[in-house]
């Protein structure tokens, strides 16, 4: 992004943040095509005089808020619309105000005021656009966003569109979006909308990338740091403007300064971040420091003209080294899940009373990880997980893909480029995916893999560790270029159902024969049976609570196992967090039911055993 940056929309003595979530109003165009609203240059009309508008709340999905089953299942372009103000005070010629998303899924077009603003393309990253000329100050300001759902061959991730073959057997419009994953594909203006203003010279973007060494009587931390900035047109040289840094502690003190825009700064006496439950005795977890940034045309601070801005971050290292994952130079084991961003009613949309609850639930059980699987996380949920030393395994979007074709590839490397530079300043982002379950087999997927992982490693310099999640061998190819092997893996219940005598054979088997392939450490990214809560049958059967339970204990003794006899095997996630919504299909019950927790995040049965296995692992560390 050229202008703006996409530094998260922050108050400071330089900038004012004004938020736009709220109700809008919302209006579904015809489904399944090009629909009316463009024809008809609906951004320039108020959606209220075009047809009968529905509440819709931002952030959420749209699909599960109003009584019309046609907006729940829409599939094409629908619009939201809102009026706004704009202080007068926000006029002058010494401020510029950006619009940005949180994320809208999936294809976005804006305009403020009937003027063009921005589009973006992918559902689960943030845009920007400089709307500075668009509005009207002191005044009420129109904004309109048309959104589209619709997923295809070359979008990421990919869909299929069915339009009936016998069409006189079908009602007129009837179409069905195809997905190669089993969630629902909710869509709306899934995260906060923010105007924020900054000065006509502003703080572009920073980048941290945090070390450290140990001598014998401390820590000393390593803070590298590069800011880029914009320099206005009034000012008459770019290099007239420098960057005065700080360090600041947990208690505000400054601990480490420095007077350029890209240097590196020791801290002494250093407090690392450290995952859940693994910081040493008399450490705090998740200790986290703040950059402060003054980009100044004065060498005084107090003096000072131009842009402040504060990003939190930890001083921690993730690698892999010799078959083991390190975070601080220690061996990691992740014990943790794949989650979704689903919930009763808002779908997708952030919500913070179910991200506060879930990170409780997962502290409650003792989980030191997940996996943000299968799409980037909002960042107020990434606030979190860097506070509370949740490791993150960030994915990308890309899920189950097919085909591997140039045009993809193109979108696939954007994702990266986009995802890298949201979240390379995190804390609790250890390792990147690059996508889940990609058709893998498929003979161009080995060099499509490559370049997306050559480019991702380009795109973050803190050089974290790479993954992709695989459910099919590379097989007859040379495996791609990866730092950890994951595989997800259904013993005893896609295979074998309700066997789950196989298990303590077949994990170690699979495992081993992953290593024999890439000689590369291996997670366990999914593993799980689905339950339906309330249900019991002793000896347990498929679907009931107590066959969840005697699934994952049989999980933990082979994982035990494993663990003793080889060094490679690194963690393991179970499928799922909690329930999730998938489309109405007759092989699942009302959603995907493996969750450990209810979709309302009650516990299930299992929810107990997991929590008595986290906690145990967590104190053998
Ligand atoms: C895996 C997918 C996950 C599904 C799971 C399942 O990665 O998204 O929910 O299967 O079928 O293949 O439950």
């Amino acid at each position: 992004v050229e202008c703006g940056g996409i530094l998260y929309p922050q108050e400071s003595e330089t900038r004012e943040v004004k938020s736009l979530d709220g109700i809008w109003q919302f209006l579904a165009d015809e489904a399944g095509g090009e629909g009316r609203g463009f024809k008809e240059n609906w951004h320039l009309k108020k959606l209220n005089e075009l047809g009968k508008v529905e509440l819709m709340p931002v952030p959420s999905s749209f699909n599960d808020i109003t009584q019309n089953k046609d907006v729940r299942d829409h599939i094409g372009w629908v619009w939201y619309a809102r009026t706004f103000w704009v202080p007068q005070n926000w006029r002058s010629d010494d401020r510029r105000v950006f619009l940005r998303f949180g994320s809208a899924n999936y294809h976005a077009v804006v305009w403020v005021n009937g003027n063009y603003a921005t589009n973006h393309t992918g559902g689960y990253l943030p845009f920007v656009a400089d709307v500075t000329k668009l509005l009207e100050y002191g005044k009420e300001n129109y904004i309109t966003v048309a959104l589209n759902n619709t997923l295809h061959y070359e979008t990421i991730p990919q869909g299929t569109l069915h339009y009936p073959s016998d069409r006189s057997r079908y009602p007129e419009g009837f179409v069905i979006q195809g997905y190669n994953f089993d969630y629902f594909n909710f869509a709306g203006i899934h995260r906060p909308v923010y105007l924020y203003t900054t000065p006509p010279s502003y703080i572009n973007d920073v980048t941290i990338i945090t070390d450290f060494k140990e001598t014998s009587n401390e820590t000393i931390g390593l803070v590298n740091f590069a800011i880029k900035y914009h320099a206005s047109s009034s000012i008459s040289s770019p290099s007239a403007l420098s960057c005065l840094v700080a360090i600041r502690d947990d208690k505000n003190r400054k601990v480490g300064v420095a007077q350029s825009c890209s240097d590196s700064i020791e801290i002494h006496n250093a407090k690392l971040w450290w995952p859940y439950l693994s910081a040493p005795v008399g450490e705090k977890e998740a200790f986290l420091y703040t950059l402060e940034v003054y980009l100044t045309n004065s060498e005084e601070e107090e003096q000072f003209e131009g842009d402040v801005y504060r990003l939190k971050f930890g001083i921690r290292t993730a690698q892999v080294v010799n078959d083991t994952f390190l975070v601080n130079k220690k061996p990691f084991y992740f014990r943790g899940f794949g989650r979704h961003e689903d919930y009763t009613l808002r779908g997708r949309g952030v919500d913070n009373v179910m991200l506060v609850k879930d990170h409780n639930l997962l502290l409650w059980t003792g989980a030191n990880s997940y996996r943000t699987s299968h799409y980037p996380y909002a960042e107020e949920i990434l606030d979190l997980t860097d506070r509370l030393g949740i490791v993150i395994i960030d994915e990308s979007p890309a899920i189950g893909l097919t085909g591997f074709g140039e045009e993809l590839c193109t979108s696939h490397i954007q994702v990266m480029r986009e995802l890298v530079h949201r979240d390379k300043n995190r804390a609790s982002v250890l390792m990147w995916s690059i996508g889940n379950e990609p058709k893998s087999l498929e003979a161009p997927a080995t060099n499509y893999f490559n370049k997306v992982i050559n480019a991702t490693r380009r795109f973050d310099k803190a050089g974290r560790p790479i993954t992709i999640v695989v459910n099919q061998g590379f097989s007859n190819h040379t495996a791609p270029d990866l730092d950890v092997v994951s595989i997800n893996r259904y013993f005893a219940w896609y295979g074998d159902t309700g066997r789950s005598e196989v298990i303590k054979l077949q994990i170690p088997t699979e495992v081993k024969s992953w290593y024999e392939s890439y000689k590369k450490p291996v997670l366990i990214s999914e593993y799980g049976a689905g339950s339906i809560v309330g249900m019991h049958q002793n000896p347990s059967f498929v679907w009931t609570e107590d066959y969840q339970t005697n699934y994952l204990i049989e999980h933990f003794k082979a994982f035990d196992e494993l663990r003793k006899e080889v060094p490679y095997f690194i963690g393991e996630m179970i499928w799922n967090f909690a329930d999730f919504a998938t489309p109405q299909e007759t092989f699942r019950p009302w959603g995907c039911m493996k969750g450990i927790f209810t979709r309302e995040r009650q516990p299930k049965q299992a929810a107990h055993v997991v929590r008595r296995r986290y906690w145990m692992l967590a104190n053998q560390t």
